[in-house]
């Protein structure tokens, strides 16, 4: 399974609209820039970058 972690912005429509198109299934969590999601370390040992969208994927 695929976990999706975004938000309302271009590049994160580009996450979507690909696991879309490819009829991929994956569950979102869907972030709002401004509370900061983005930094906290959870989210940082996913994508050290501190941004979305990311992407794990589950085996
Ligand atoms: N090419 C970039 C695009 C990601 C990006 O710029 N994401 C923005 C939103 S469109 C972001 O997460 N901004 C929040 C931040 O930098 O704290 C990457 O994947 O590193």
């Amino acid at each position: 399974m695929i976990d999706l972690y975004t938000a309302r912005t271009p590049n994160g429509f580009k996450a979507t609209v690909t696991l879309e198109e490819l009829e991929i299934p994956y569950n979102v969590q869907a972030f709002n820039l401004s509370d900061m999601t983005q930094k906290e370390d959870w989210f940082l040992k996913i994508n050290p970058n501190g941004r979305i969208p990311a992407i794990m994927v589950h085996r």
